[in-house]
């Protein structure tokens, strides 16, 4: 079964001012699709072909750099556009206000350190907040398109939240102000797909 490009769910523009339409254009219909194409042709008359991208992700040959490159893009970046969804963002609280208290001491205690882990990500990468059954979360950082599922990242749990900081994700906007591009995304969050997500792992 072939891999689709999920539909966005909202506009190019909704994003403005923080991400800009362009961008978003170029990024889901040109970088994403990209990711989808040659995944599809990586995984074609192969076992992994019936597999869900989570399966994918989870049980990956990290020698199969094709999978490994293009099945991340897809997978990353289907958390990404879901979790900068404009509409009924709703506000951190909860029990994943309580975990990220927990660990991080504050919302912002954890903006922080999730802003360091983007900021210092050197090259093209994914910064992650994770969620481990029991409730545990966790900041980490992954390159290129790998991301917590896969085996041996360094990062564990499952993802519940992804930042992108390929240049082609801000370029357009921000030039090199990568941090400046960290600290808008952190304005449009959605909370309750995150909160949703955190809940299914727990
Ligand atoms: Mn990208």
């Amino acid at each position: 079964m072939a891999f689709e490009l999920p539909k966005l769910g909202y506009a190019y523009t909704a994003l403005e001012p923080q991400i800009d339409a362009r961008t978003m254009e170029i990024h889901h219909s040109k970088h994403h699709n990209a990711y989808v194409t040659n995944l599809n042709a990586a995984i074609a008359g192969t076992d992994m072909d019936t597999k869900s991208i989570e399966a994918l992700m989870n049980g990956l040959d990290m020698t199969n750099m094709a999978v490994r490159n293009n099945g991340g893009g897809h997978y990353n970046h289907t958390l990404f556009w879901e979790v900068i969804n404009p509409e009924d963002k709703g506000v951190l609280s909860g029990p994943l206000a309580a975990a990220i208290d927990a660990a991080f001491g504050s919302k912002d205690g954890f903006q922080e350190q999730f802003a360091k882990a983007g900021a210092t990500r050197f090259g093209s990468g994914w910064a992650w907040l994770c969620a481990h059954k029991g409730g545990k979360v966790e900041i980490c950082s992954t390159p290129n398109q790998d991301n917590p599922l896969m085996p041996s990242t360094g990062c564990g749990g499952t993802p519940i939240l992804g930042l992108d900081v390929w240049e082609h994700a801000y370029y357009l906007n921000y030039q090199n102000r990568r941090p400046d591009y960290i600290k808008a995304f952190f304005e449009i969050i959605n909370w309750n797909v995150v909160e949703k997500k955190y809940a299914a792992v727990i």
